[in-house]
């Protein structure tokens, strides 16, 4: 073990008997202090603990509600191949928020009360996925764009100071980079066929492209957690440092690809070695996380009727596990 894999009680333990709560506390930000882990023993402050369960529960909902958009294609994949390819992608979404729900449980969180705040609207999912996949060139802009803003912002949660919230976005930044690379495949394909293809991804893009820049959340001036999340070490970086990354990437990757970003602002800047780009049009991302997206209410109608559905299951396995532990306790006296 590195020493910045340490836990935070094997730093420096707090002295022996029941400490109080500001040596609690001390021992806390010197962790953060020192870049290391806090783990789901140690103790935290209820405001550290909190956001964890808010940003890796909204993540989780992202996930299972992500599925969606692609899932709308499944059974009109153009060939087997795309369809093997767009199932296993799909399916990785759903591992992902298993694994991010149970990162919120180790931080006392109960998963089906997090079920229930995301289809009652108490709890938010990602602005991106509100919005239409209207034909397959969508499926290769949501892998190129949408998974390429997630690998940016995902890559530097894998430093979090959570140690499973860590632990989980390593293996799920892994899976994302396969996501993006299939989408830039699959639309170099498109860009290599008719011109009806070509004019699909060009449409595509020009669809995506905002809404992708959104997912990074709101400017640093209207963020109101980046801050404190940032002292935590829960955030790396802020929306805005995010933003400008996955712009610079992506670029030229837009020329090599043959299609233009919509932004008449975009220009490189020397000065700033940078590109300038032109402000996303934060009232209608407002809009979309007021629940007024283009799908936001088929996307939650759609995530409830499969809650309910799925009700037998839930009561059959715990039906099962209840006559498993009566049989133990029976083979036990
Ligand atoms: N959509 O103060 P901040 C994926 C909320 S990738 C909806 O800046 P924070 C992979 C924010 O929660 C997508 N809500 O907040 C995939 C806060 O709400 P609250 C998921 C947004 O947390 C690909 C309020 O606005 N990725 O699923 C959005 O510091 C393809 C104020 O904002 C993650 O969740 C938004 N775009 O920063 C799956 C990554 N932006 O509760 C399928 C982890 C902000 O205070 C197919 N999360 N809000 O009322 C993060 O990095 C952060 O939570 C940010 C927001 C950057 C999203």
């Amino acid at each position: 073990m590195t020493t910045s894999e340490a836990t935070a009680s094997e730093a420096t333990a707090p002295d022996a008997g029941t400490p109080d709560v500001e040596q609690l506390q001390r021992h806390f930000d010197a962790t953060i202090e020192r870049d290391q882990r806090i783990e789901p023993r140690d103790w935290m402050p209820e405001g550290y603990r909190k956001t964890l369960v808010r940003q890796i529960a909204q993540h989780a909902h992202s996930e299972i509600i992500g599925m969606q958009p692609e899932g709308n294609w499944l059974t009109r994949a153009p060939s087997l191949r795309r369809k093997a390819i767009l199932l296993a992608k799909v399916q990785d979404e759903a591992g992902h928020g298993l694994y991010l729900y149970s990162a919120t449980e180790t931080l006392g969180a109960d998963r089906a009360d997090l079920t229930g705040k995301l289809i009652s609207s108490r709890q938010k999912y990602s602005s991106i996925f509100n919005y239409p996949t209207l034909n397959f060139a969508d499926i290769g802009v949501i892998g190129w764009l949408v998974d390429g803003a997630a690998i940016v912002n995902q890559v530097p949660l894998c430093r979090s100071s959570y140690g499973p919230y860590a632990r989980a976005m390593i293996r799920i930044c892994k899976e994302e980079s396969f996501h993006q690379r299939q989408g830039y495949e699959l639309l170099m394909t498109m860009m290599r066929g008719t011109d009806e293809q070509q004019r699909m991804v060009q449409d595509a893009t020009d669809r995506w492209w905002w809404p992708s820049l959104m997912m990074f959340g709101p400017p640093d001036g209207d963020s109101p957690n980046t801050q404190q999340s940032m002292a935590w070490g829960i955030k790396r970086h802020t929306n805005d440092e995010l933003r400008q990354k996955f712009i610079d990437m992506t670029v030229p990757q837009a020329d090599a690809l043959g299609v233009s970003l919509p932004d008449a602002g975009l220009a490189w800047n020397d000065e700033r070695g940078h590109y300038d780009f032109s402000e996303p049009d934060w009232t209608e991302f407002k809009r979309v996380l007021a629940g007024s997206g283009p799908c936001n209410a088929q996307r939650l109608e759609r995530r409830r009727a499969a809650h309910e559905d799925g009700q037998w299951v839930r009561d059959a396995a715990a039906a099962h596990a209840a006559k498993q532990a009566e049989r133990q306790t029976g083979a036990a006296a």
